[in-house]
């Protein structure tokens, strides 16, 4: 047949495909001997999160408002197409000379162990998934290579017999199959390996000594579209800058308080959940949610007073800084004074009525209201210090993100969708807002078509650390529209107009969007 292709572009095309196929090979095996061992010290996740530490600030938040909680898929996927495509050059190396093939994928088995050694939280164990990896992948290029000496011993190299040739290439090629058959057995055992490890802790919380107050029903029912009064735990949004979910075992948890306190200590799980234990309404907010994104949840939080854990410490004079770690050496930074100034800060082991999940922080993580999440709510939090600003810098101070970053009032429309078809006549728009800081929210308003800002009906309260619903009927007229919303709080000031993007300290503007009326 003519569109078959040639010998010699078969030839090429197997020599093309030898090296990502046994890279991934390797990468499988390694994966697989991660997710056994430490899941973080696999080659394609260590590579991901160092590729995650270094990637500057604009580039970051352009994948987070583009590519959502898809950003960690797409960029593990990246990095493997990535290292695949310079894999590529190993078999026309391993053709010259089979070391040439297997010192690239020394190269690359070194960078990947290179990446590992440098996570924070890293031991010289975590090198062994890379060394697998090339062990491996090495291993599999010598078998490949082996299927294509063969039969052209006695021909120089290039020149085989045709017929021969395309002999040696049908069983390269089946090799290769066979290789990335066992790659993606491997690949997938590993996932799912890290997937059973990640499975939920059976804890059992004690009850609040502080109780919430009784949860208001939303107006959840009354309007179709709005978002629920309480986000359901898998609906709650998810940012950090894990690739892997960490596996704490509550068991061996323990959270160390130390820095700029008279009496350093160590607190165990279950000596944190013996004592008083407060419940409360709280929304979280991500800096990164631009106006009228999704990274802002509302749940009811159980947890132990931050106060009550400082206050066993001691803390001295100088510190303005409570610097959290996480178990992966991941830092977050807090203003101490914003900290301790009576809000509602704690140390959280429960989210709407259960343990925390472990994507959200198991066991414990820091849940403080009115901060943004990136200088407030350190998930699988194993340490506190209290220092100074001028003395440790954390992760995103490092990366020029404000250190005193009080979430931002603003509102979301949630019904109808952006560029929505809605029928003439009676309709209702509805959505969210939010405006912990100063007394709440006091009163959202909406616009039609830049029409004045008329008031829209409030949901329940949940008081002022947690969002408002809203909604407001409006009468659709044939043709295109313009709907936006504001908020007021408590204080009087009514969310700014002035557009800003989320670095360094939150966005701001006012969502308006377009709807079609037929
Ligand atoms: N250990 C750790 N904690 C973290 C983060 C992180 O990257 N690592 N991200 C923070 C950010 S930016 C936000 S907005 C909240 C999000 O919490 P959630 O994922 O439970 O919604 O967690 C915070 N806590
Ligand atoms: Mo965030």
């Amino acid at each position: 047949m003519s569109t078959r292709p040639g010998p010699r572009a078969l030839h090429l095309a197997v020599r093309l495909t030898i090296g990502p196929a046994v890279g991934a090979l390797g990468l499988a095996a390694g994966h697989l001997t991660a997710a056994l061992t430490t899941p973080a010290a696999s080659p394609v996740l260590a590579v991901g999160s160092t590729v995650i530490d270094h990637t500057p600030t604009p580039v970051k938040e352009w994948a987070i408002a583009h590519f959502g909680t898809h950003d960690k898929t797409i960029l593990i996927g990246s990095v493997l197409v990535g290292v695949l495509l310079l894999a590529t050059a190993v078999g026309p190396l391993a053709r010259r000379r089979l070391v040439y093939g297997a010192g690239a994928l020394g190269v690359l088995t070194l960078v990947a162990a290179a990446c590992a050694l440098h996570r924070p939280a890293a031991h010289p164990g975590w090198v062994v998934p890379s060394l697998v990896t090339g062990a491996v992948a090495i291993g599999a290029l010598a078998a490949v290579v082996g299927t294509q000496r063969h039969k052209t011993v006695d021909v120089a190299p290039g020149e085989g017999h045709p017929t021969s040739g395309t002999g040696t290439t049908r069983r390269t090629a089946l090799a290769l199959g066979a290789v990335v058959a066992t790659a993606a057995t491997l690949g997938e055992t590993g996932r799912r390996v890290i997937g059973r490890r990640a499975r939920a802790e059976d804890v059992t919380l004690p009850a609040a000594s502080d109780p919430a107050a009784p949860f208001p029903a939303g107006i959840d029912r009354m309007v179709p579209g709005i978002t629920p009064f309480r986000t359901p735990i898998d609906h709650f949004y998810r940012v950090d800058t894990r690739l892997d979910v960490p596996v704490v075992d509550s068991g061996s948890w323990s959270l160390r308080i130390d820095g700029d306190v008279a009496h350093p200590y160590e607190i165990d799980y279950r000596e944190l959940l013996a004592m008083p234990m407060i419940e409360r309404d709280i929304t979280l907010t991500c800096v990164s949610n631009s106006v009228g994104g999704p990274y802002v949840g509302s749940a009811r939080w159980l947890g132990v007073r931050l106060t009550d854990l400082l206050d066993r410490a001691g803390v001295g004079g100088s510190a303005d800084q409570i610097l959290s770690t996480d178990v992966g050496g991941m830092t977050i930074s807090t203003p101490l004074a914003l900290a301790t100034d009576g809000r509602d800060a704690m140390l959280a082991v429960g989210m709407n009525g259960e343990p925390l999940p472990r994507e959200h922080g198991f066991p414990v993580r820091m849940v403080i209201p009115g901060l943004y999440g990136f200088i407030s709510a350190t998930k699988w939090v194993n340490r506190l210090t209290l220092t100074t600003y001028a003395q440790k810098r954390a992760y995103w101070t490092r990366r020029g993100w404000a250190t005193d970053a009080p979430i931002r009032i603003s509102s979301r429309i949630d019904t109808p969708r952006p560029l929505a078809t809605v029928k003439a006549g009676d309709q209702v728009m509805g959505g969210i807002a939010w405006a912990q800081e100063n007394g709440g929210v006091a009163r959202v308003e909406v616009s039609i078509d830049g029409g004045p800002w008329t008031a829209a009906h409030l949901g329940p309260s949940a008081g002022n650390d947690y969002w408002r619903q809203w909604y407001a009927p409006w009468h659709a007229t044939p043709g295109s529209h313009q709907l936006a919303c504001r908020v007021i709080d408590g204080a009087g000031h009514t969310q700014s107009p002035m557009r800003a993007e989320p670095f360094p300290s939150g966005s701001s503007g006012v969502q308006s969007i377009s709807v079609d009326v037929v």
